[in-house]
């Protein structure tokens, strides 16, 4: 059964799950896309870790550089603008996002939840302390070469990326408030996720057991198993703009 566009404008309460794949169109590589360069014999699994890091922090810390340079010459997507106008026409919208970058705040999303931590928050990896500002990058940051972590001002030791690596908790109060939401809203959207990465993955089946509808926006159609399941084959730059068209005139 199609989805019915105006279930948007008639939700209470819309909760917007995205992953890389709602950030595929405004250029950033999905987790899905093959690596290239220094890291294309690397599993990311392997590279977003604290043994990666702890085994050769330049490498690491020089992947995350080139993703954060390449964010910062990235705009937002017809998907992320959808989404931030969302929120402005229905009465509640939670976004939890899995995706490190700023874009759905670029784009005008507010209270955004990032399950996996931020690209732009690095911290030292042996005490933790906040880098404070967000870095400058460095010159070059984007040729995909190795750089050094800069140092902790207070002990000395590399600074990592403010991001949540394999094995790694999720930060406590993003995730409740994730599951919270998605246990009390009408409707669910999943953009963009392969749906792979626990614990976050769990969260539109919480919905769908809650008794909301989940729509899946995903080139690769997914499971939409359940008869409140849907699945829309395409782009979130295209899909996502053209439901609003169709829900709110
Ligand atoms: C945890 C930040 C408790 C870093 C990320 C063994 C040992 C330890 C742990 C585990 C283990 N086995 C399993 C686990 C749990 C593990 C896990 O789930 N592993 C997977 C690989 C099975 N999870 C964890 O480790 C989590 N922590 O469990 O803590 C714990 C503690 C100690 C010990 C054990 C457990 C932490 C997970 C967080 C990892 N960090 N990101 C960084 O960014 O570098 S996850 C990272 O991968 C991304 O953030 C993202 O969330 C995820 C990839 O998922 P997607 O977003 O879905 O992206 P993907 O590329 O997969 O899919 C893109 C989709 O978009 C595709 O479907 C594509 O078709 C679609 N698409 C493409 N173009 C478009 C599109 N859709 C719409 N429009 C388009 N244009
Ligand atoms: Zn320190």
């Amino acid at each position: 059964m199609r989805f019915n566009p105006r279930l948007l404008a008639s939700a209470r309460h819309i909760v917007v799950f995205t992953g890389a794949g709602v950030s595929a169109e405004s250029g950033i590589a999905t987790f899905r896309d093959k690596l290239t360069g220094l890291w294309e014999r690397f599993d990311p699994a392997e590279l977003a870790s604290a043994e990666g890091f702890r085994r050769d922090p330049a490498l690491i810390w020089g992947w995350y550089e080139m993703r954060r340079s390449g964010i910062a010459q990235a705009q937002p997507n017809p998907a992320h603008l959808a989404i931030a106008e969302l929120a402005q026409r229905v009465p509640k919208l939670t976004l939890v996002t899995q995706n490190v970058d700023d874009l759905h705040e670029r784009a005008g999303s507010a209270d955004v939840l990032h399950l996996h931590g931020r690209l732009d928050a690095a911290r030292c990896f042996d005490c933790a302390r906040p880098a404070g500002a967000v870095l400058e990058l460095p010159e070059g940051a984007g040729d995909g070469k190795r750089i050094e972590p800069p140092l902790c001002s207070a002990c000395g030791g590399p600074l990592r990326p403010g991001v949540v690596w394999f094995g790694e908790n999720l930060p406590e109060q993003a995730l409740s408030q994730a599951f919270l939401a998605a246990a009390n809203c009408d409707l669910l959207l999943s953009i963009g996720t392969s749906g792979v990465v626990q614990p976050a993955a769990m969260i539109p089946g919480v919905a769908l057991e809650a008794g909301a509808r989940v729509v899946h926006i995903n080139p690769q159609v997914t499971g939409a198993g359940h008869a409140r399941e849907f699945a829309l084959a395409g782009k979130a730059g295209e899909l996502l703009p053209q439901l609003l068209r169709e829900a709110f005139g």
